[in-house]
């Protein structure tokens, strides 16, 4: 069974990432979904990235605030794609997620997706297109996403343009 883990650090996070479960749930795409945080918890997240590899998980996706280490954390456990959500929030406003996120060391990378909800929903769209890969249902459904994107901007464009 191929599915995608979505790890957040704190019950907090889940108001924007319940929309990446939203979007995965869109495409029929199983997920699990937990709390664990690489500070207040970093056994039971050490634990549960074994256990879910073992079960069948391809991609995983980390979302934490403030000083946030689990997306490196989860990096440092696996060597499956890992993809991290920088959460707002804290004194930086999220600019601190996102740089603790992002600035991984050489050799460990952590796909770092935008802040708030535009990142849930990318995490999201690119751990599918990581399953794609492999799975061609998936790959045309995510095609078929993209001409429905397109016309959305035609459409919504002919409600309001002024062409001379
Ligand atoms: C991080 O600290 C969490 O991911 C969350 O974004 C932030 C604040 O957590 P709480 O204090 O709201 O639990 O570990």
């Amino acid at each position: 069974m191929n599915f995608v883990s979505i790890i957040m650090g704190s019950k907090s996070d889940y108001d924007v990432m319940k929309s990446c479960a939203e979007t995965l749930e869109e495409f029929n795409v199983k997920y699990e979904l937990i709390i664990s945080s690489a500070h207040r918890s970093p056994e039971r997240t050490k634990k549960y990235i074994k256990e879910a590899e073992e079960k069948g998980a391809k991609v995983f996706i980390a979302a934490a605030g403030m000083a946030a280490h689990l997306a490196g954390a989860l990096a440092a456990t696996t060597t499956k794609p890992v993809i991290g959500v920088p959460m707002k929030g804290g004194a930086m406003d999220g600019m601190d997620a996102m740089l603790s996120t992002v600035q991984m060391p050489s050799g460990m990378p952590v796909a770092t997706v935008a802040l708030g909800k535009a990142g849930a929903v990318n995490a999201a769209f690119l751990a599918m297109q990581i399953l794609a890969i492999a799975d061609k249902e998936l790959a045309v459904k995510l095609k078929e996403d993209r001409i429905v994107k397109e016309k959305k901007v035609v459409n919504d464009s002919k409600e309001i343009e002024v062409i001379l």
